[in-house]
């Protein structure tokens, strides 16, 4: 395989390890566990894995003659940097254990576990990809792991591979599922334990144990490393406003972080547009606003950060939305006549069939996004709000409200602009110091669990902005992060998504700055993530972290 040069060396790297990972290591028990929220539920759910103390590990006793242990891994959803080096450290872990230990990797995702799709993880596959970025070892996959059938299959491949354990490396729903499967195999003394790692580059499976989900760190790295590039560019040109949306389902963290990285002129956060009940023309006015003041200045230009996952959280947009998925649901009378009808009469009559509120909004968006949202639809029918373009949206309703602004004499200047959406280029770059590291610990944290026949643990590394030595590994049962929520109209069991937390202290230190950031200039330039150099530039982690953690 031909690699590029910083690969060659990047896979010298060895990850740095907690000091109580790096020889012998004992487990602590500590106290009992409950969950997050509805505890009743949840330990009737979960008879078998509820309950189960939080565990830490500290440096042992050497033991010999430990027996060899087969472990099989899946890498669930979307890709994250780090998800190889996880790899590493299970394989690093469990060989250490015993040399006679085997890794199977189930290929693409959870679909590989139940379609008995694996390949051997030998020492020389492992080897070409440490310190990489990708999920492409094995590949992932979106496959949700949820029915009985399935975790009877993965029981037979994992009896035929005479597995002792599975880990899921996923988000909150694939790690939902995983704490799901362990319950199960509990249940029927399979024998095969089930260990989750917490990934998602969107940062939102975290907690008091998780104080993050690997991958935040590297993503958010390139996302500001080019928002910065990007700021640089409309600092030295001043002539366009930037509208950059950034990846995050849901949550607003990687906009957070980036803004706290870079302090762009204005960073929209989906939480508090939900808290404050916001508008659509309200967050027009206020970018608008921003612009006009801007323009006061003479300072025709501006970069603004926008979540991906905005638009669901814009109350009026979400009940426009779930009309919209009524209206057009497949097979109904609705969506049949709408079908119908010739392309360009769609919109009025989509329209007049809505309610007021709903109608007025949508006859307020430019009309390629109205179409948009009446087509794109996902297999459950559901608008796909992921397509939607909300900084193209943003930006021809700002323009058109500066446009009103200037005929009332309130604006006084021009309004050029370019739209950048970041996401894929984050996933799978190589991961930073951090990544690598936590990713490592947290791939060897599963195999000193495993081979403590633990099951139902997520692998837990905390005590993240301290240097590595001194991170606190353990395990802490998933049973821990659930609360019963309505999915499909059903209550079920899930781990609780992490929003961006209004109280929080990342938050909050935003807010005491986005001011000044937004009407002076004081953007600043991170470059590229650094892999070689000085401690104080290659090991630094997220804002989001030291705030938190201060
Ligand atoms: P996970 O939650 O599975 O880690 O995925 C995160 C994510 O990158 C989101 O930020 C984004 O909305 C989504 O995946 C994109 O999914 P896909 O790769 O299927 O296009």
């Amino acid at each position: 395989m031909n690699i590029s040069a910083l690969q060659k060396e990047r896979a010298k790297y060895q990850p740095k390890l907690p000091k109580s990972l790096v020889g012998a290591v004992k487990l602590v028990e500590g106290a009992k566990t409950q969950s997050v929220a509805d505890q009743k539920d949840i330990e009737k759910l979960f008879p078998n894995t509820y309950g189960m103390p939080l565990i830490t590990f500290e440096e042992g006793e050497v033991k010999k003659d430990r027996p060899a242990i087969n472990v099989g891994v899946i890498l669930s959803g979307g890709q994250a940097p780090g998800g190889h080096n996880v790899i590493s450290g299970i394989f690093d872990g469990i060989k250490k254990i015993n040399q006679e230990s085997r890794l199977y990797g189930f290929l693409g995702g959870p679909g590989g576990l139940v379609d008995h799709k694996y390949v051997e993880l030998t020492a020389e596959i492992i080897d070409e990809y440490r310190n990489t970025g990708g999920f492409d070892i094995i590949g992932s996959g979106r496959t949700k792991l949820e029915e009985e059938w399935q975790f009877d299959k993965g029981l037979e491949i994992a009896n035929d591979l005479n597995l002792n354990a599975l880990v899921i490396i996923g988000g909150d729903d694939s790690n939902t599922n995983a704490c799901v499967l362990a319950e199960y195999y509990a249940a029927k003394d399979a024998g095969v334990q089930v260990i989750g790692c917490p990934k998602t580059i969107d940062g939102d499976l975290k907690n008091e144990m998780i104080e993050t989900s690997f991958g935040f760190d590297t993503a958010t790295k390139v996302y500001s490393e080019l928002i910065g590039n990007i700021q640089r560019d409309a600092n030295s040109a001043k002539k366009y406003w930037h509208f950059i949306k950034l990846m995050g389902r849901s949550a607003s963290h990687i906009g957070l972080e980036c803004a706290l990285k870079t302090q762009p002129n204005i960073t929209l956060i989906s939480e508090e547009v939900a808290d404050k009940k916001q508008t659509l023309e309200e967050i027009v006015e206020y970018m608008a606003g921003i612009v006009a003041k801007r323009a006061e200045n003479g300072d025709n230009f501006g970069v603004a950060l926008i979540p991906e996952g905005l638009i669901e959280f814009i109350p009026e947009m979400k009940v426009l939305i779930s009309e919209l998925n009524d209206m057009l649901a497949e097979g109904s009378e609705t969506e049949k006549e709408f079908k119908m009808l010739k392309k360009s009469h769609r919109n009025e009559w989509v329209a007049g069939h809505l309610t007021d509120d709903s109608a007025k909004v949508f006859k307020s968006l430019p009309s390629g996004i109205a179409t948009q949202l009446t087509l794109d639809r996902d297999p459950h029918g559901n608008v796909q709000v992921s397509l939607i373009e909300t900084e193209k949206l943003l930006g021809e309703m700002v323009k058109t409200k500066l446009e009103k602004m200037k005929k009332a004499g309130e604006y006084v200047g021009k309004f050029g602009t370019q739209y950048h959406f970041f996401g894929y280029e984050g996933r799978c770059a190589a991961p930073s110091n951090f990544d690598a590291d936590y990713c490592y610990s947290l791939g060897y944290t599963a195999s000193v669990l495993i081979s403590d026949g633990k099951t139902g643990y997520m692998s837990s590394v905390r005590n993240l902005t301290s240097p590595a030595e001194e991170w606190i590994a353990g395990g802490v049962p998933v049973t821990t992060m659930m609360n019963m929520e309505k999915r499909h109209g059903h209550m079920k069991p899930v781990i609780q998504k992490a929003l961006v937390e209004l109280e929080g202290a990342p938050y909050k230190y935003f807010v005491s700055k986005r001011g000044e950031w937004a009407f002076t200039t004081q953007f600043v330039y991170p470059g590229p993530i650094q892999y070689f150099g000085p401690s104080e530039v290659c090991d630094l982690t997220t804002e989001t972290l030291k705030f938190e953690k201060a």
